[in-house]
This record gives C-alpha cells, structure tokens and sequence, in this order.
C-alpha cells in the first residue's frame, strides 16, 4: 500500500506544494505539484523532483562526526560530540571571551522551521559580536534601504505580481531562481498573465537572462550601473513634473531634498556609465509614470554590488514617486500569519533602523541588524588581538565556497582552534569541523516557512508535519540547537533540552502578555503556556505565534481564528488573501515618515557622482577591466545540491560566458579553457561563447568546484567545476550594508596555453 502526502517544498523561496507518494517502507516513489496548493496549484521545479534523491543520498550524514586523534571525522554518538563540542568551545571562550566564537548561519536556515526559531536563542546566548550569514553575500542591502525608509530590516516591499501592469526588473532572473524577496510560484506563469492583460516587463540586466527572452523589453546594463540608471530615471520624474505620490504624500518626508539630490543625474551624464542611452532612460521613467499600476524590482545584480544599499533605495524611491508604493499592483507589504516587527508597538512609528551599534575589529566595518559582513570573516580569525576568533559555529552554510576570497578563508578556518558545523554533509567547510552534528533530512522534519510568507505576493500560510519518523541517530534541529545553547552559556553537555525549551516558549508567550499591543495583553502567561500543551520545540512557538498574530484566535478570544491546528486541518495550505495597503501603520521610523533621503544614503552620494566621473575618463580612451557576474542554473541550489543524480547530471554548467567579440578580441574559444584573474585568485574553465551577454562581461555561476579533499559529497566532488569566489574579492563590499560585490568584480582572461600534441617531454 503507499499513500499520498502534502508538503511544501524547502529549496527556495517560491514554497510550492508538492503531492509525495510513500510506501509503507518510508520510500517516496513519486513526486510532482499539489494541484490544490492554495498558492503554487500545481508548479514545480526539477530540484523538488530530487527529494526523494536527497533523502536516500548514502554521503548524506546520519550519525554525528568527531575527529579522532589521527585527525580524520569518525562517527560517534550524541554524547561524546557534545562532551567534545563542550570542551572545545568552552575553552576558546575561557580564553579569548565571548567574541572569540563566531556564529555562521547559511540559506538554509531560512527554509527551515527550527533554525530560525532556535538559531537566534543560540545566537543570543552565545553573545558574541561575531555572528555571520549568508544575508551579506545576498540582501543585506535591500533590508538597509528597507530600514532607513520604512523603519524595519523585514518590512520589505514586494511586487504585486499578479496585478501589475508593468515590471520593470533589475538583476534578478526568476525564471530560473524562482524568484527572492518575492515569494511566487510559477514566476512565468504570472509574468506571461501580465502580458496577457496588456501589461509589459521589462528587464535590466547584463546578460538576456531566462527572464530576459520572455520579457517585452530587455536593456543590458553595465553592472553596477543600477544606481545611477535608477536617479537618472527619478531626476526625469522630477524634471518631467511626473512626481505623484498620491495617498503617501502625508506620509512621506525628504520630497524636497531628494529633488535636489538627484538633479545632478541627468540621463546624458549617466548614459555612458550605465550602457543605456538617454532618451531610453527617459522613456524608461515616463512608462514608468504612464502605467497604471507599475512596479520596479531588484535582487541579486541590485543588492550584491558596490551601490547596493543606494540601488535598493532607489527601487523603492521609484515605487513612492510614482504612486505605486504600497498600492495593489505596486510594491506591498505582506502581513504574514506569523506577525512581525511592523505588526507590534505603536502603529506608524518607531525605533527606525538599528545599525553601527559596533564594528568589525579589523576593518571597522559596521554592524547591521546584529551582524558583521561575512567579507570580513576570514581577517576576523586571522588577525591577534583581542576579540580574535579562534572557533566557529556554522549552522546550515558553506561559506568556503558561497563568500568572497574563498581561498583565504579556506586557509584561516584550518587555522582555527575550534570548528562545529550543523550540516548535512561533509562539506567544503564542514571538512574544517571537529565536530559535525547532523540534521534531519527534509522529508524527516516539519516546514512551516516563517520568513518566506514575509515576502510573499499573496498572505498565505501553510504548515507541513514530517513526511517520515527520525531515524535512529539523528534527532530534530532544534534539540540540537537547544543543546548548543546550553553548552555556550556554561550548562554543559547534558542540558535538559525539555526544560530549556520549556523556558523558551514561556519567554516567548511572557513577551506577549507584556506587550500592550498584543491581542493577549495582560494574560496569564502560564495559561497561554498550558493553551499550547502538548506541543513542543517549533511547533509550541509556531502556534503561540499563529494564535497572537494578525489572523489568529487570540488564544480563544477570537474563535474562528487562525491557529496549527486549523493548519493542520488544511494540507493544502490557507489563502489569507491579496497584499493590503499597510501604510503608515507598518511604519516604525523614528519620524513617523517613510523617509525618502536617508542621511547614510545621502551622506554616500558624492561616491556614486565619482563613479560617474570615472565612466567618463574611462569612456574618454582608458580601457576597462572585464567584469565578473554570476548567474544561477534550474537545476542548482547554491553550493549544495551537486551531489543528487537528477541536478549534476548533463553538460557541463560551470563555464564563463562571454560575447564573441571580447572572444575574438582575446583569443578565445568556444569550449577552449580560459584564466579568469582577479585580485585574489585565479580559476580555468571552459569558455562560452553567447552574444546575449553584453561585451565586457564575464558570467560564472557560483557554488561549484567539489573537487577538494575530506569533502565527503563523492558525485558533487566528481561534478567538476570550479569555485567562482576564488576570484570574488573580500574588499569589494557596499560599505553602507557592508555586503559582498558578488557582481561587477573586476577580472583578466587570457587563453589557456595548451600544449602542443608531442611536446610532452
Ligand atoms: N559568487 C557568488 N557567490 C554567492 C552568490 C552569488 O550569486 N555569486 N549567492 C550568494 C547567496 S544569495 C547565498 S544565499 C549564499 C549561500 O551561502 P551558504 O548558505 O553559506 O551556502 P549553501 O550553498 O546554501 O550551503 C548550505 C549548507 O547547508 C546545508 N544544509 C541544507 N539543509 C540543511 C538543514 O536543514 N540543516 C542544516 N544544518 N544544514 C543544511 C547544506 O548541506 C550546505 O552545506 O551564497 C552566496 N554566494
Ligand atoms: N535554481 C536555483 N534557484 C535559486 C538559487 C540557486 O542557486 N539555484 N539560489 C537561491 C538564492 S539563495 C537566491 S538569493 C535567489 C537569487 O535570485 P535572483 O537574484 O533572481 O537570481 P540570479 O541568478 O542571481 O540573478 C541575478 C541577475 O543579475 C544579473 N546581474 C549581474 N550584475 C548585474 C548588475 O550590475 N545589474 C543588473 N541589473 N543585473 C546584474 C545577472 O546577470 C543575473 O541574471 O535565487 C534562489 N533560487
Ligand atoms: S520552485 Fe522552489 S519551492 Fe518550488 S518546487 Fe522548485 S525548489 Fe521547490
Ligand atoms: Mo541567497
């Protein structure tokens, strides 16, 4: 007998249903799309095709690891990693403090239920200024400029997608990642529905991207260039008299400032940095004006450069000037089930952004939301001094392979004193651990996708118990991160997980009850506590969070009420509806405003006028430098998907695309290896020759190059490739988010000699 299951998918950021068929051994023998999916209805990718291969992969990891005296990863039970992890980290922090234990949480921790819950009970406990993700190699900069306008890091406006008339789109290709910051199944079906009722999309982007062939209008930019595209296009806003906020004009502050601020960006002295010309760039802010609901959207070609923060800020200064921020069809803001910053205090406004409360020892580069720019990770273990990290725990990351300069930071984590990784498998970075602690495989563990439904384009919410029962030697993350905890405040090894759970969830419901603007204001703590017994660990929290948040029962008060339970009763998912209006209440700026001139954007604006200056020596005779960008693969996740048959597979992926007149120009070949040089490093790959990439550029999908020793992903190691952020450089980072320039690094190619057939001596 087999019977037929509803999850949502883990793998990115368009939490699509899938239908599993399970037979009574546990084997999932089919997967494909749930057709009631109350949001997906029916899409899929192929990577959700390869769960089941994920779930049976032999190199996945099922008991922990420990190394042993001759140096090598053996298995062990639970309490001898923990001892281990105990006396490892306990010693690094009797010696170098508590910063000396640096924290790295990777993506997917995002796609997970436990992680984010008890990731951050473990990042507080910890207590150190060293907590790392993979947000700066990726958002960062988007959740700034979110910040600094709107007054939380979360509250993050989204296209809405499915009443738009226009999308204009910079650096992102959802055709192929499915779309970020904007949850959506089935991006080409909803962008062909924009094209079926009249409405154009249009993409800006160095290379005819996937997105790019099915979009009306495709304009390559020269990367980097998205800042200055963006105020040439507001300065036509103001010069034109276009300017309509409409509703949020009471609501918006630094009108006037901005006009001024932009005006020395005129079309014609941006053009030549920007690669688009003048009266396009016109024609880009007027289409803009004209439509009648219009969206502009940006991701990784926007974030991951050195404007980052300036190119987010603008994406959303477009949106404000042109009436569609916060306006179905515009960009909005989701109300997830879950609740949120915007969603508790006082209605309107707040503390506004929390940033540079400290700095990286080294560089000085400034803290956002409570972290530091992984770019500087590796000079944080490097550098003596106090405050020198000598251990590191990573919770669901790679960064040896997803962060610039990966090479130096390969070299400074074997330098390390201590390293614990929560992982599962044996990884580029994981090899450095001591100790690995295995996590339950995706089919053996609940979903529920807490920070994703923040960026959705719909208010939807859709809970997923485990498909399968843990096996013997693993046990659910959130134990584990429990576990953690209590070893790095000093309880040992053998801390009573129930008890500190236990003391999570009251703190969590004492929280709400202390709240004035909770529905459970004033309530008994320990009757919401007992309201949610039995459950534990992330479901005890889940439902607490449901119950108290916007849709919830109130914990009885308001029958009817979204509650797990009424998740539970609901496989294929709730629909809470279409994006709302939800300004200004959402708003938690210290002004009460959505504050359109920053003062840390403003005071960055003479660099983006240099880089203007620059365009134009350069265009005055001086050579450029090819640039390096990335580009993602259907078939790809990251760094960690190259070990299942039905995504490694096929042709060779890894090459470096680039247009056959910079071929020609340097003696390139189709398929003929190539050196890529940067500053840091250097790589060979295949060369590829298309003319949809715009001369001068190079692409390189990251995540690649397995081939290491002590991985122990066998298919991923034999997958070939190479490790683009061998050539990323740790320097390049957007200095007001501090983010990693992934895109627009500068690079040298040149043909690979090879031999000629004989000379081998
Ligand atoms: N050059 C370049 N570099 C990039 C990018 C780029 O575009 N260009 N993109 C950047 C972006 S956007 C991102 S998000 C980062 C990703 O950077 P990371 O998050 O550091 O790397 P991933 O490749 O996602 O690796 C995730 C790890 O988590 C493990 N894992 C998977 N599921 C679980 C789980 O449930 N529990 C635990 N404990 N572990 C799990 C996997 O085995 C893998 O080792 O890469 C960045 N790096
Ligand atoms: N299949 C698959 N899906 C994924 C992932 C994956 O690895 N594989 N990763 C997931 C993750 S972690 C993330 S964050 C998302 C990312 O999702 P996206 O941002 O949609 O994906 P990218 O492929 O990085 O798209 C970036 C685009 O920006 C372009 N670009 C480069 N430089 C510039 C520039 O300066 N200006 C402009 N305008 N464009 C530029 C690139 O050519 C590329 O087409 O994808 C997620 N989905
Ligand atoms: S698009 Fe994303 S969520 Fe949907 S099936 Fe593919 S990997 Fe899973
Ligand atoms: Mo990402």
């Amino acid at each position: 007998m087999s019977r037929t299951a509803f999850r949502t998918c883990p793998l990115c950021e368009a939490t699509c249903g899938l239908e599993l068929t399970v037979e009574d051994d546990g084997a999932v023998t089919r997967v494909r799309g749930d057709e009631q999916d109350v949001f997906s209805h029916g899409y899929v990718c192929p990577k959700a095709l390869s769960l089941p291969q994920l779930h049976d992969d032999p190199d996945r990891l099922r008991t922990p690891l420990r190394r042993n005296d001759a140096g090598e990863l053996e298995p062990c039970t639970w309490e001898q990693a923990l001892a281990a992890i105990d006396a490892g980290l306990r010693g690094v922090q009797e010696r170098g403090g508590r910063d000396a234990v640096a924290l790295y949480i990777g993506n997917p921790s995002v796609h997970n239920l436990s992680a984010p819950l008890y990731g951050r009970v473990l990042a507080k406990a910890l207590g150190s200024r060293n907590v790392y993700s993979a947000s700066t190699v990726d958002q960062y900069p988007k959740q700034l400029a979110s910040a600094l306008l709107f007054g939380g890091g979360l509250t993050v406006a989204v296209p809405d997608l499915d009443r738009t008339d226009h999308l204009l789109l910079l650096g992102a290709n959802p055709l192929v990642s499915n779309g970020s910051l904007m949850t959506a199944p089935d991006v080409r079906g909803r962008l062909r529905a924009i094209q079926r009722r009249g409405g154009r999309v249009v993409v800006v982007d160095p290379r005819r991207s996937r997105t790019a062939e099915v979009a009306d209008e495709h304009l390559p930019i020269r990367p980097g260039g998205d800042a200055l595209l963006l105020a040439a296009m507001a300065a036509t806003l103001f010069a034109e008299r276009l300017v309509r906020p409409g509703r949020l004009t009471p609501h918006l502050s630094g009108l006037d400032e901005l006009r001024e601020l932009l005006q020395p960006f005129t079309p014609e002295l941006v053009a030549p940095a920007v690669g688009i010309d003048a009266a396009t760039i016109r024609r880009l802010a007027r289409e803009l004006a004209a439509a009648e609901r219009a969206v502009v959207y940006g991701r990784m070609g926007t974030t991951t450069q050195t404007f980052g923060t300036t190119a987010s800020w603008l994406i959303d200064v477009l949106n404000v000037l042109t009436g569609n921020l916060d306006e179905p069809g515009g960009a909005m803001f989701p109300l997830p089930a879950t609740g949120g910053a915007n969603v508790r205090g006082t209605p309107g406004s707040g503390r506004g952004a929390r940033v540079g409360r400290w700095a990286s020892r080294v560089r000085g580069l400034e803290e956002v939301f409570g972290e530091l720019p992984v770019a500087c990770l590796a000079e944080e273990i490097e550098t003596p001094g106090e405050g020198q990290v000598r251990a590191l725990i990573t919770l669901a990351g790679n960064p040896v392979v997803s962060t610039p300069n990966s090479a130096r930071l390969d070299a400074a984590l074997a330098s390390l004193d201590f390293v614990v990784s929560l992982d599962l498998y044996v990884t580029e970075t994981s090899r450095h651990a001591d100790v690995i602690l295995p996590a339950p495989s995706p089919l053996e563990r609940s979903h529920y996708d807490i920070a994703l439904y923040g960026f959705a384009v719909r208010n939807v919410a859709n809970y997923s118990p485990p498909l399968l029962p843990l096996p013997a030697g693993l046990q659910d993350e959130w134990r584990t991160l429990l576990a953690l905890t209590g070893i790095v405040t000093g309880q040992g090894p053998a801390i009573d997980v129930d008890a500190l759970d236990d003391f999570v969830a009251l703190e969590l419901v004492r929280r709400d009850a202390a709240d004035p603007s909770s529905p459970v204001a004033g309530r008994d703590p320990q009757q919401l506590l007992a309201a949610l017994a039995p459950r534990r660990g992330p479901e005890r929290l889940l439902d607490a969070m449901l119950r108290t948040g916007p849709y919830g029962d109130h914990f009885g008060a308001a029958p009817g009420g979204l509650s797990l339970a009424a998740l539970e009763a609901a496989p294929h998912g709730i629909d809470l509806g279409p994006l709302e209006p939800r300004l200004p209440a959402a708003l938690r700026t210290a002004s009460g405003t959505v504050e359109l001139a920053p003062q840390r954007v403003v005071a960055d604006l003479p660099r983006l006028e240099q880089a203007l200056a620059e365009a134009e020596a350069e265009a005055g005779g001086a050579e450029r430098p090819m640039v390096l960008v990335g580009r993602r693969d259907l078939r790809s996740n990251n760094s960690w998907m190259h070990n299942l048959p039905l995504l490694a597979g096929g042709p060779g992926r890894c090459t470096a695309l680039l247009h056959p007149d910079d071929a020609a120009r340097l003696g390139l070949r189709d398929g003929a290896p190539v050196r890529v040089r940067s500053r840091v490093g250097e790589i060979e790959l295949p060369a590829q020759l298309d003319d949809g990439i715009m001369p001068g550029v190079v692409s390189i999908p990251h995540g690649w190059g397995h081939g290491v020793d002590g991985v122990g992903w066998r298919r991923a190691a034999a997958a070939g490739g190479v490790n683009a952020n061998l050539l990323a450089d740790e320097l390049l980072v957007d200095p007001l988010s501090g983010n990693a320039v992934l895109n627009g690094i500068p690079v040298a190619l040149a043909p690979v000699a090879v031999e000629p057939v004989g000379s081998a001596g």
